[in-house]
């Protein structure tokens, strides 16, 4: 897979992809990350990358030509083009997957200021990766890019793990522990010593239930209309 990002903060994004599970990705040739600077492709003196709004208001909105010249320069324009909003579709699981499935994303980071309807008019999707404040879309692309690389076919060193992480299945985990049977007054539960492979999963199952129920009830039904579907 090949992912470009055109974004105003190039060295953020450089930093935390030289680890994690991207950096990995890319040593084994199944990821190639390109990290573009759209004020390159300014012509002006101050390398002017914003303008305020026709019409008037507050703030100011990405100008559109150093953006359209970047796709052009860059032969981005046959990528999935996706744009980094608050205002986009909520990010999920799902969305992960159905990205992973592309080989060549184009990811523009939006700004708090807002960008030029015409740059929007010409992308594929506006996504968002949840409802709070950024100051710049790069945080929601490093999220995205974390997301998406690691359920490319290969990537991750043990796919089961993948396989059982939360969402998968519509619940969230199940408690776990390891040595020892008891620490600071803590004990393990008896069920999970027992060696009775039923009686875990059920109580594992149970306390999956419980945990969504309390924190996340949305997830429940969610589930419930998907059934309903089938
Ligand atoms: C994307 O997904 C976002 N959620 C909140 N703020 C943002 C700012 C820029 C891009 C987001």
């Amino acid at each position: 897979m090949k992912i470009d990002v055109l974004t105003l903060f190039v060295d953020s994004l450089k930093a935390y992809l030289s680890e994690n599970i991207a950096g990995r990705a890319m040593e084994a040739g199944l990821l190639e990350v390109g990290l573009h600077d759209f004020r390159e492709y300014t012509h002006d003196r101050h390398r002017t990358v914003d303008d305020s709004p026709y019409g008037g208001g507050p703030g100011m909105l990405l100008k559109p030509a150093p953006i359209f010249e970047a796709l052009d320069d860059l032969d981005l324009w046959k990528a999935h083009k996706i744009f980094l909003t608050p205002s986009g579709r909520p990010f999920d699981h799902q969305t992960a997957l159905r990205l992973s499935q592309h080989d060549h994303l184009m990811i523009l980071c939006g700004h708090y200021e807002g960008v030029d309807q015409r740059v929007r008019d010409v992308m594929d999707e506006e996504i968002s990766i949840g409802d709070y404040v950024l100051s710049n879309g790069s945080v929601a692309a490093m999220v995205i890019i974390d997301a998406v690389t690691r359920l490319i076919p290969g990537t991750l060193g043990n796919q089961e793990s993948a396989e059982n992480d939360s969402f998968c299945d519509g619940l969230l985990e199940f408690p776990q522990y390891t040595r020892p049977e008891e620490y600071r007054g803590q004990k393990v539960p008896e069920v999970l010593l027992s060696g009775n492979h039923q009686l875990i999963a059920k109580w594992r199952r149970e306390k999956q239930l419980e945990l969504t129920r309390e924190r996340r009830p949305d997830l429940l039904e969610k589930m419930q209309d998907q059934k309903k579907d089938n």
